[in-house]
C-alpha cells in the first residue's frame, strides 16, 4: 500500500535491537561486510559491526562512505540484504526465473546488465526519470535514504538513462535487486529483485525512416502464441493513457505498444508452458491447476512512461500485478543523447513471477537458507512445482493505539500524530522486531474520536515462522517488544 505521506518526518531513534543507531552516535561505521543475515528466515535482527568513529557522520557501505543527515532512514536490518544478491545465485529460484525471462530477449539485440550496485543518487532513482518533486515515491515513508542524494534503488529503471546514454545495443535488460519501504503481506517484502527491459528503434537507421513499419516487422518475428489476453482498453487514451503527441505519431506508438505487449505475453507464455510441463511431467494432479491462465492488460501511470500498462495475471482467486510498462518518454532519450531513438520500456516484479511459476506460497521463502527450501530448485530446464515442507501454525495478535494529538506533538516534533503518520512506519517497527516471523500486517479497524479528534489504529499481525512452530513466550515477547517499538518510535499511546 502506498500512501502520500502529508508531513514531513524526523524519526531518528533506531532501535539497538535492529543493529540501528541513535542521532546522537552516528558517527557509526557500519561495515556490512560481516551482516550477512542469520543461517534461518528467523528474526531478522542482524546486528552491525560498528567499528571506530570515523570523523565526519558517516555509514559505510561496501567501502565507501555516505555522509548522513536528516534524510537517513536506512536501518542495518535492510543495509545486511546487500550482499545476498539472490538473482545471481545459482540455483535459486529468483535467478532461475530470471535466466528464462531473459532466454525471451537474445543477445545481441539485448545486453543483459545483471551487477549495477543498488546504491543510486536521488537523480538517478527520480530525476533522470521525470518524477515530479511531490511524487509519493520520493518521500521517506517509501524510500530507503543513506543521505538527501542518496538512495537504495526504489527500481532498475534508476539506470535506464545510463545505458540509453551508453547506447550500447538496440535493446537490454537489467536484473537487480530493489529496496522499498511497504506493507507486509505474502506478495511483499522491503527488498525484492526487478528485471528492466528495453527495446529501441532508430529513426535514421530503419528502412525509408519508417519506425511502424520495422516495428511491425520485427514483430512478425517473435515467437507465436495462443494465448488469450484480456485487453479491452484502447492503446491510447486522450486523458488516461496520452500518446506523446509532440514525438510520435498514432501509428508509430500503436505499433511499439504491439511489440511491447507481444513481447511480454510471449514471457508469460514461456514460463507458464515451462511449469506446465514440470507439473505433467511429474505426473501431477497441479498441472490442471495452472489451467486455464487468465492474463490481463490494465492502464498504468509512470512519469518514464506514456501510455503505459500493468500486466496482471489470476493467482490463488485473486489479480496479481507481474509489470508495469510502457512507451519510453522521448525527453529520457533527449536528455541521454539519442533523440532519433525511440521504443519501450518494462519492469517485472522477479519474485511475482517465480512464486507463479513454482508455486511458492510467500515471498519470505525467497530469503531461506532452510535446506528443504532452496535443495527443490536446480536448473531452468526442470522446473518442478514447489512442495511446503509444512505449515506452521499462524498465531494472530492485534496492537490499538492512538496517535499523539497534533497539541500534544508540539514542539516535540519527532514522534508521529495524525499529520505524518504513515503506515509503513508500523510496518518497519513489526519487520524490525519480528523480520520473517511476521507473515502479514492487516490494518483492521480506524477510528476518530469525535469529541477529541485524536485517530486510533488497530493493526493485525499474523506471527507464522516458515521453518518451525513459535512458542507462545517467543510470539508474547516479540508481540511485547512491537508494542513498546511503536510507544518509543511513534510515540503512540496504546489501548
Ligand atoms: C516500477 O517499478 C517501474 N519501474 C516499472 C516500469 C519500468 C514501468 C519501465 C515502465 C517502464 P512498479 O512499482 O509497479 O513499477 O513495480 C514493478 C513490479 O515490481 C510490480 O509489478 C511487482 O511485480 C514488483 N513489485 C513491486 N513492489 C513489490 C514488493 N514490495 N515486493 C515484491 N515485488 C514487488
Ligand atoms: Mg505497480
Amino acid at each position: 500500500m502506498r500512501l502520500l505521506a502529508t508531513g514531513r518526518a524526523v524519526r531518528f531513534t533506531w532501535s539497538k535491537r535492529s543493529g540501528t543507531i541513535s542521532r546522537a552516535k552516528l558517527w557509526i561505521n557500519v561495515n556490512i561486510q560481516y551482516q550477512q543475515r542469520p543461517q534461518s528466515t528467523a528474526a531478522h535482527t542482524a546486528a552491525p559491526t560498528f567499528k571506530s568513529p570515523v570523523k565526519a557522520p558517516a555509514l559505510e557501505v561496501d567501502g565507501k562512505l555516505y555522509s548522513v543527515d536528516d534524510w537517513t532512514n536506512v536501518p542495518a536490518s535492510i543495509l545486511s540484504f546487500l550482499p545476498r544478491k539472490l538473482h545471481l545465485q545459482p540455483s535459486h529460484p529468483v535467478s532461475i526465473t530470471r535466466q528464462v525471462i531473459e532466454s525471451n530477449f537474445p543477445s545481441p539485440t539485448y545486453t543483459h546488465y545483471n551487477h549495477l550496485h543498488p546504491i543510486v543518487s536521488v537523480a538517478q532513482n527520480f530525476d533522470s526519470l521525470g518524477f515530479p518533486q511531490d511524487h509519493p515515491g520520493r518521500s521517506r515513508s517509501d524510500t530507503y535514504y543513506l543521505n538527501k542524494d542518496t538512495v537504495l534503488r526504489t527500481h532498475t529503471s534508476a539506470h535506464e538513462a545510463e545505458i540509453f546514454r551508453d547506447n550500447k545495443s538496440e535493446g537490454y535488460t537489467i536484473s537487480a535487486d530493489v529496496y522499498r519501504r511497504d506493507a507486509i503481506d505474502r506478495s511483499h517484502y522491503p527488498v525484492f529483485h526487478q528485471m528492466e527491459g528495453a527495446r529501441m528503434w532508430d529513426r535514421r537507421k530503419v528502412l525509408g525512416g519508417d519506425v511502424a513499419k520495422a516495428v511491425w516487422k520485427d514483430l512478425e518475428l517473435l515467437p507465436k502464441h495462443n494465448l488469450e489476453v484480456e485487453d479491452p482498453n484502447p492503446t491510447i487514451h486522450p486523458e488516461r493513457n496520452p500518446l506523446q503527441a509532440e514525438h510520435h505519431t498514432t501509428e508509430e506508438a500503436e505499433a511499439i505498444a504491439a511489440h511491447l505487449k507481444k513481447s511480454l505475453e510471449g514471457v508469460v507464455v514461456e514460463l507458464f508452458s515451462r511449469a506446465r510441463n514440470a507439473a505433467a511431467a511429474a505426473g501431477n494432479a497441479d498441472a490442471n491447476a495452472i489451467e486455464p491462465l487468465r492474463v490481463r492488460w490494465v492502464e498504468a501511470y509512470f512519469p518514464f512512461t506514456s501510455p503505459s500498462w500493468e500486466l496482471e495475471v489470476f493467482w490463488q482467486g485473486d489479480w496479481l500485478e507481474i509489470l508495469g510498462c510502457g512507451v519510453t518518454k522521448q525527453e529520457l532519450y533527449i536528455n541521454a543523447g539519442v533523440p532519433h531513438k525511440l521504443g519501450w520500456a518494462f519492469g517485472i516484479g522477479l519474485e511475482r513471477v517465480a512464486m507463479l511459476l513454482y508455486s511458492i506460497p510467500d515471498i519470505r521463502l525467497f530469503w531461506s537458507n532452510d535446506p528443504r527450501f532452496l535443495s527443490q530448485f536446480s536448473t531452468l530446464e526442470k522446473i518442478s512445482t514447489y512442495v511446503p515442507f509444512s505449515k506452521y501454525p499462524a498465531c494472530y495478535k492485534d496492537v490499538s493505539f492512538w496517535l499523539r494529538s497534533s497539541s500534544s506533538s508540539a514542539g516535540g516534533g519527532s514522534k508521529a500524530n495524525a499529520q505524518d503518520f504513515h503506515e509503513n512506519d508500523v510496518m518497519e517497527i513489526v519487520r524490525d522486531v519480528g523480520g520473517d516471523l511476521v507473515e502479514d500486517v492487516r490494518l483492521t479497524d480506524e477510528f476518530t474520536h469525535p469529541a477529541s479528534g485524536r485517530k486510533s489504529f488497530c493493526y493485525r499481525i499474523n506471527y507464522r515462522s516458515l521453518e518451525r512452530t513459535l512458542t507462545n513466550e517467543e510470539t508474547n515477547q516479540l508481540h511485547d517488544d512491537v508494542r513498546k517499538s511503536l510507544v518509543e518510535k511513534l510515540g503512540v499511546e496504546l489501548r
